[in-house]
């Protein structure tokens, strides 16, 4: 069996499904989770779902994944914008990494326009809602399919 593919979620998303439905849609975490572990297990494979709002536990978790996880899928929130600490972690996790955001965040506001997180990922799925996850760990599955 192979390793899980960790699905990391940033500060203020437990909100989910609960405040800006107009921007995030009406799913809440834990239905994107049970999204994120069928759309696994239909490839056979696994997630580690968790959510964070602080910054140190999301780095913490990114190290663990270089010996327990077979990729990252990070939706790092606002943190995507501010964090050099999450891409200096991501760029040392040696496993493939895919940015998921539930809004597109290059058609808001002009400071959503930067991630540091981009540098540091294979690619980035993002304005599709609660299925930007789901195409995630797809992408993620695909890109680490056991030989
Ligand atoms: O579109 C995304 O997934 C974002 O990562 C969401 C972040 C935002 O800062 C990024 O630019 C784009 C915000 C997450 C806040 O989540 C909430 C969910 C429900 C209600 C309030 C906040």
């Amino acid at each position: 069996m192979s390793k899980p593919i960790y699905v990391l979620s940033g500060p203020n998303l437990n909100l989910l499904g609960v405040r800006e439905p107009e921007i995030y849609g009406h799913q809440t975490l834990d239905d994107v989770k049970r999204l994120c572990e069928a759309r696994a297990a239909a490839l056979g494979r696994s997630v580690v779902f968790r959510q964070s709002n602080h910054e140190g536990e999301l780095i913490d978790w990114i190290q663990e994944a270089r010996t327990e996880a077979s990729a990252v899928v990070i939706n790092p929130a606002g943190y995507g914008h501010t964090s050099v600490a999450i891409l200096d972690a991501l760029k040392a996790v040696g496993v493939p990494v895919i940015e998921c955001h539930l809004s597109n965040p290059a058609s808001r506001e002009a400071f959503r326009r930067k991630t540091y997180v981009s540098l540091a990922a294979t690619g980035l799925v993002s304005g599709f809602g609660a299925a930007s996850y789901e195409l995630a760990v797809e992408a993620a599955a695909g890109l680490t399919r056991p030989a």
